[in-house]
């Protein structure tokens, strides 16, 4: 096997398949599209070396999704006891609706809104003359019935078309309510050039209406804030799982499973662990300079980055007991891990992999891929953003064009009576000595092999004819791309949805994951793409008039 899939690899030279991706297009398309195509050198660079973050080019069909999409779906979608209320017409919350897969537990309270759905549905007539006063009914509808701690209402785009005022009729509702908060997102679909900036709406609003309303004291020794960790397919719940089983205390996580209570309590963490930087790294920054609490780059996908992750929270605690535990939880945990590998490994060891997926997940899951001993031929993200593939060394490089202009940055002060540094300086310069790295995330190129392929933006056509080329034994994306590919006659995995499986988070999660790919690669079924008459035609007719 291992040598069938080498031979594979060295029939294809980058250069050539960039070429061939771009050999069809016009020649300002193509200029345009090269700068997104980056021949890997895994360098880590202080100058951007491909470009990302900017419009999709009209005519191309791409994977990305919209604004509205990365603030209501993704950020907010998550959480169980604020009710989401989409102010527009009903298709946009209709399309939102229970499709992200990502999970609830009521709780004791018994308060989950994940599977309703809430909406202004606006007609012509509030297009025509103005949606305020529906939207406000709207949200008093919503208290009546349910008597919620928050509600949240999010733009679509004729919201900002035809200019209703949403935080003014947030800021009338809540004065009127008194005991519920509500608060607007000015997330229309077209604000960005993808979900992305929907994600920096959100965690904007998060920060300003949630995050430190709760002084009440939360208990716990080694209290932190999982940020950007969503419970696709129940992955949180892995995470929360091995996290009790360490004595570590997850105040909040942002925002898989969340409640009101967490994100206003998320203050009185003493780390901020960031598992989907593109997300929410807003959050964590903002959080460092008003409340003083560092932040780390985690990674829980993949057995050996979980293991990783839980002793660098460990090491920050930097205390015995702690250190101990996590040690003692990795030591138990591995032992199935080993026995899953032992039995699979031999099957997917030498196969190869494609993955473009979202802002993150491209790099997370080639962890997994690694411990299969699959390699990754070629990756990228659909909206991530240049320090997402090359490292936030970067950042101070990336040139700010209109579009990113167009979206807030929020100013943010220490706190005059809240800020508390966590470590003494003294303390924090001997963990930075030891290798410790706050605030840094290496991104997707530096772990990617050279030569590789690392696009970004990638579309339809291109991930067609990069299959054609390069033949992965597996592709990875979302389901606008599953069956195109399926076609080819290779396999593909959902790394948004999962298909319906999960959790691949944590060490449970690897397992599974281990599993579910030995199954699709190794599955026959691919082989049988053609049908016999399409392989040898055995019958010719001809109509009887001939
Ligand atoms: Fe972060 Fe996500 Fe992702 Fe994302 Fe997403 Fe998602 Fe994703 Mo789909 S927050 S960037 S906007 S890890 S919904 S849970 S799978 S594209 S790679």
């Amino acid at each position: 096997m291992a040598t069938a899939s080498k031979k594979k690899l060295a029939q294809w030279d980058p250069t050539d398949i960039k070429a061939e991706l771009l050999e069809k297009y016009p020649p300002k398309v193509a200029r345009k599209r090269a700068k997104q195509i980056m021949i890997n050198e895994a360098l880590q660079n202080d100058t951007p070396s491909l470009t990302a973050n900017v419009r999709t080019i009209p005519g191309i069909i791409t994977m990305r999704g919209c604004t509205y999409a990365g603030c209501k779906g993704v950020i907010m979608g998550p959480t169980r006891d604020i009710v989401n209320l989409v102010h527009g017409p009903i298709g946009c919350s209709f399309y939102a609706w229970l499709t992200r897969r990502n999970q609830t537990e009521a709780g004791p309270d018994g308060e989950n809104y994940m599977t309703y759905c809430f909406s202004t549905d606006m007609q012509e007539q509030d297009i025509i003359f103005g949606g305020e006063k529906k939207l406000a009914a709207a949200i008093q509808e919503a208290y009546d019935l349910f008597h919620p701690k928050s509600i949240a209402v999010f733009a679509t785009c004729p919201v900002g078309l035809i200019g209703d005022d949403i935080h003014t009729v947030a800021a009338n509702m809540k004065a009127k309510l008194g005991d519920c908060n509500v608060y607007a997102f000015s997330c229309e679909g077209y604000k960005g050039v993808s979900q992305s900036a929907g994600h920096h709406i959100a965690n904007n609003q998060v920060f300003r209406h949630l995050v430190g309303q709760n002084e009440v004291p939360k208990e716990g020794k080694y209290k932190i804030n999982l940020l950007g960790e969503y419970n696709i397919g129940g992955d949180g719940f892995e995470i929360d799982r091995i996290f009790k089983k360490c004595g570590i205390t997850c105040i909040s996580t942002f925002s898989g499973n969340s409640t009101y209570d967490q994100f206003t309590s998320s203050h009185q963490a003493d780390l901020n662990a960031v598992m989907c930087h593109r997300s929410i790294n807003y959050v964590a920054d903002m959080m460092e300079t008003k409340y003083g609490i560092p932040w780390i780059k985690v990674n829980f996908i993949g057995a050996k980055a979980t293991a990783k992750s839980l002793r660098k929270i460990a090491e920050y605690f930097g205390d015995k007991k702690l250190i101990d535990t996590v040690e003692k939880v990795i030591a138990e945990e591995l032992p199935e891990v080993e026995a899953a590998l032992k039995e699979i490994k031999p099957r997917t060891e030498g196969k190869t992999a494609m993955m473009f997926v979202g802002g993150s997940r491209a790099h997370h899951y080639k962890e997994l891929f690694d411990e299969l001993g699959m390699k990754t031929i070629s990756a990228g993200y659909e909206f991530g953003h240049q320090d997402d593939y090359e490292g936030r060394q970067v950042l101070p490089n990336i040139k700010i064009d209109a579009d990113s202009r167009n979206i807030e940055e929020i100013e943010v002060e220490a706190d005059p009576t809240r800020f508390k540094p966590r470590k003494t300086d003294k303390q924090l310069k001997a963990l930075e000595k030891a290798g410790y790295r706050f605030k840094h995330y290496a991104g997707l190129a530096v772990d990617m092999d050279k030569n590789t392929l690392v696009i970004d933006d990638l579309n339809q056509y291109e991930a067609e004819k990069l299959v054609e080329l390069m033949k992965p034994d597996i592709f990875c994306a979302g389901i606008k791309e599953k069956f195109s590919i399926q076609k080819l006659g290779v396999p593909m995995k959902q790394l948004h949805s999962y298909d319906s499986g999960g959790p691949y988070a944590g060490f449970k999660g690897a397992v599974n994951f281990y599993h579910e790919i030995d199954r699709l690669v190794n599955s026959r079924v691919w082989g049988y793409m053609k049908a016999p008459w399409q392989k040898n035609p055995q019958l010719s007719a001809s109509y009887n008039w001939e």
